[in-house]
């Protein structure tokens, strides 16, 4: 049985990581995130959440030291739940006031969780434990563990993996092996089996060879890209960039880099017309993206990928003649003509919701197969137990040779996705199974639809939390004024939306704008910049065009 927890062990090991007093940090969009030297104090309490959160659920729980595409010297922790989502918002708040007691509150505190959240003391606990590449992750991760072991919990530190793999592998854990192998190579294993397994039946299929170019973002993708290669069938050549061996994390590279500035990252060169991609820091978001002969840089982002999958999903799913019904989920960034064509011409439902992994996620979970993306590339498909029982069934037992052949290829594809997370590495193999089954190449996946201009803008506010927003992100409701000033500005302009929020992982508000042309989006974003500026407070120079 777990340890009781011994006030005198908890003072002295919480002494070696003391929280700044006054120090209070909100628990974001992903989890606490801010400058690494600022998160010692944070990563020992969460140990010590994550303890408490095993014994609340009697699973696994996942820790990730990372703050995936923030600049290197931040850091941050996300928590993984049992199946591998994201900690359930009801213990975002203990997670919050545990980050934020003063020592000498801290026992008083875990006391006070343990009584809210009925955790029985006596149960046992067991973390798994993750990281990404940034110099300040490994000293982090060994807070981590000291919190854990204050507790008495269990704990196995998979060192070095990717955001997506340590979800896998809590999920592996918590379903007795049902998910896959709770190993690097199980995972490996899963996800290149299943790949194989549908790129055998693309037309060409072991005769011509598929070249992708990855920016890794100078983080773990790299490494776990390199550490897979051997898996890999010959028909996919990956060719790795930015692999971290020379440049910073991040910098002027990797998939919000790309997303944010609708250009090519540095240190991958391009010719025209060859299928780029580029993962972010924790390899858990994916942008793909090319260069025409006029040297035009073409961006492909998560809602084309979310239209791309559903496209095949959908023509799957008629195929296989079941009443199974797909939903797509969306954020307020997701691009207009997109969301259009999902609706108007696909004949999908959308959803919209707030910014954040976690939020899509929910949501998905209500379909039976529901595709959520964030437009910056973060997203997965999930298949509900009833809609993946009855498709390996079919893929088994159906006398129907077309109907049998297409429940395989959506099994595989079931195989092939990370359900627990989006996950660049798979997000990648889906795309290029798909682009190989259909025959398509990126220009004509890129011309489903024409995005409309859009443009992704921060500023710099003394307290971002005074703005507040409702209608899943798109209005805001303080400070006054604000919304009224967005709506007249928005009336300027054909075809325009514009929205601002404060970011959950940054401290930035950021500000959305698209219009019919690109010189519009951009004068509507500077404007609402300027009025954010002005009416919530700005810090330092004014925004300029
Ligand atoms: C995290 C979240 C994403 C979110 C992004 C930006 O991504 O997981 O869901 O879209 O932050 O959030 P915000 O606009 O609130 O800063 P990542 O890849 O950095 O973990």
């Amino acid at each position: 049985a777990g340890a009781e927890m011994d006030s005198e062990t908890l003072k002295k090991y919480s002494a070696l990581h003391p929280k700044p007093p006054g120090l209070t940090l909100q628990y974001g969009t992903a989890g606490f995130r801010t400058k690494a030297e600022q998160l010692d104090h944070v990563m020992f309490r969460m140990g010590l959440l994550a303890i408490l959160r095993s014994k609340a659920v009697a699973s696994t729980i996942g820790i990730m030291v990372t703050a995936s595409h923030n600049p290197e010297e931040d850091n941050g922790v996300k928590l993984v739940d049992p199946l591998g989502e994201m900690l359930h918002p009801s213990w975002e708040e203990y997670a919050t006031q545990l980050a934020n007691a003063e020592e000498q509150e801290l026992q008083e505190t875990v006391t006070d969780i343990c009584e809210k959240a009925a955790v029985n003391q006596h149960k046992d606990a067991s973390v798994f434990i993750g990281r990404d590449t940034r110099p300040s992750s490994e000293k982090l991760s060994r807070s981590v563990i000291d919190g854990i072991s204050v507790l008495g919990g269990q704990y196995h530190d998979y060192g070095l993996v990717t955001t997506p793999q340590l979800h896998y592998m809590v999920c592996c854990q918590n379903t007795q092996g049902q998910y896959g192998k709770a190993t690097l190579e199980g995972y490996y294993e899963k996800l290149s089996k299943a790949f194989m397994e549908l790129i055998k039946k693309s037309p060409g299929s072991g005769e011509s060879q598929r070249h992708l170019k990855i920016d890794c973002a100078n983080g773990i993708g790299a490494l776990k890209l390199s550490e897979m290669q051997p898996y890999l069938p010959q028909e996919l050549l990956i060719h790795l960039y930015n692999d971290g061996t020379k440049e910073k994390l991040n910098y002027l590279c990797g998939a919000d880099f790309v997303k944010v500035h609708q250009k090519p990252p540095r240190g991958l060169d391009m010719k025209p017309n060859e299928r780029c991609c580029s993962f972010d820091g924790d390899a858990d978001r994916i942008v793909y993206y090319y260069k025409d002969e006029t040297g035009h840089f073409h961006l492909i982002d998560g809602d084309k990928i979310a239209t791309l999958i559903s496209i095949f999903l959908k023509e799957l799913l008629a195929k296989v003649g079941q009443t199974i019904k797909m939903a797509v989920v969306q954020t307020a960034y997701a691009n207009g003509s997109s969301t259009r064509y999902l609706e108007e011409t696909l004949k999908v439902p959308v959803h919209c919701v707030k910014t954040g992994v976690k939020h899509l996620h929910h949501k998905a979970q209500e379909f039976d197969v529901g595709v959520y993306f964030e437009a910056n590339g973060h997203g997965t498909v999930l298949f509900s137990k009833a809609a993946e029982t009855k498709i390996r069934q079919l893929a088994k037992e159906e006398k129907d040779d077309e109907k049998r052949e297409a429940a395989k290829v959506l099994e595989n594809m079931i195989n092939l996705i990370n359900q627990t997370v989006g996950d660049a590495i798979s997000d990648m193999l889906v795309i290029e199974a798909i682009l190989a089954l259909k025959g398509l190449s990126v220009q004509q996946w890129d011309a489903i639809y024409t995005d409309l201009p859009n443009r992704l803008l921060k500023v710099q506010v003394t307290d971002r939390q005074v703005i507040d927003t409702t209608d899943a992100e798109r209005r805001a409701v303080t400070p006054p004024g604000l919304q009224e000033k967005i709506d007249a500005l928005v009336k300027k302009y054909k075809l325009s939306r514009a929205f601002v929020r404060p970011s959950g992982t940054e401290d930035v508000v950021r500000i959305y704008a698209e219009a019919d042309t690109q010189e519009n989006t951009d004068a509507l974003a500077h404007e609402v910049s300027l009025a954010v500026y002005h009416l919530a407070g700005g810090r330092g120079e004014p925004p300029q065009p």
